[in-house]
């Protein structure tokens, strides 16, 4: 399959751009801030051509991101597209409800993704901390080549959250020199980063916080701090929506010193749901053992209890075992 599509070259691709006149861009499903910083730095750049593109997401695009796309002049998704572009993402599945309209349709994926299955002709560089850092890469060649304005600080501002959120605001191993680098040359265009990391990484929703002040409430620490457990029964959530609590393992995964970090809910009579995340312990054989599944340090299962300590009871043991 994988050798089916073309790696195009970076000549290529912008011949590719240059060409397009009704451009469609898409979106991975579930969406980050690097598809949707990458996806409305590309609407901005067809719109300043003349030719502004279409936006499709199978997903609705998350409140916090919200601002990427303000702004940003769009065409009407349902007009018929000459040109789909994928941004970040990886394999055809990965468009969610989108794939079984536009996987066999695409012209072109922009990703970095190194293990993916490219549905299209491909621009993919798996060096790059995020696909806005190679979306960046093909605007200076655009701009080398006369095609383009060297800067532009609405597009900088896209593309630095993209790779801002793909690397944790910086804290990943994936944020090299040429990460830095590309970073810094963005910044020299003059946007506010801080304002950018503040909506990516710090603004929480009041409902939010209260979700997180709940966790924090709850939290457990067995094994002196080794094994951290967040416990929600229905009760304590009170008005608050599930979704709000999606986050309460990270709470437990804050705790200094923590091997296996647990979120524990009561999601109907008698139900449990244990998400399980470790730095080395094997999470995925204690899930398996009550069966679920997962991957060797982020698995999850469901449990039937009678209690929320019964549950507990259940669990334990097995995730000391595991240390
Ligand atoms: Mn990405």
């Amino acid at each position: 399959m994988t050798d089916v599509f073309p790696a195009l070259t970076l000549d290529a691709v912008c011949d590719l751009l240059l060409a397009a006149q009704r451009p469609l861009i898409l979106s991975h499903a579930r969406p980050d801030g690097d598809t949707i910083g990458s996806a409305a730095a590309l609407c901005l750049f067809f719109a300043r051509r003349g030719t502004p593109a279409a936006f499709a997401c199978a997903d609705p695009v998350p409140k916090r991101l919200g601002f990427l796309l303000e702004g940003v002049p769009l065409r009407e998704p349902s007009s018929d597209p000459d040109t789909i572009i994928a941004v970040d993402v990886a394999s055809p599945s990965q468009l969610g409800s989108l794939a079984t309209v536009y996987a066999g349709r695409v012209s072109l994926m922009i990703d970095h993704h190194g293990t993916g299955t490219p549905f299209a002709p491909y621009w993919i560089r798996p060096d790059a901390a995020a696909t806005g850092e190679v979306l960046g890469g093909i605007f200076r060649r655009l701009s080398a080549r006369g095609d383009a304005p060297a800067a532009d600080p609405d597009i900088a501002a896209r593309l630095y959250a993209a790779v801002s959120s793909d690397t944790g605001c910086f804290r990943y191993a994936n944020a090299t020199p040429k990460t830095h680098r590309f970073a810094a040359a963005l910044l020299a265009t003059g946007i506010r980063a801080d304002r950018i990391n503040h909506a990516l990484f710090e603004a929480r929703s009041p409902e939010q916080l209260a979700a997180e002040r709940i966790a924090l409430d709850r939290l457990r620490l067995f094994e002196g701090g080794r094994i951290a457990m967040v416990t929600l029964t229905r009760a304590d959530r009170g008005a608050l929506a599930d979704e709000y609590f999606e986050t309460a393992i990270d709470v437990a995964r804050s705790v200094a010193g923590v091997e296996i970090a647990v979120s524990l809910r009561e999601t109907g009579p008698g139900i449990y749901r244990a998400s399980l995340r470790s730095t080395d312990a094997d999470v995925a054989a204690v899930a398996a053992a009550l069966g679920g599944g997962g991957h060797l340090h982020a698995a999850g299962c469901t449990l039937q209890a009678d209690s929320m300590e019964s549950a507990v009871r259940l669990l334990l043991p097995r995730l000391v075992r595991a240390l």
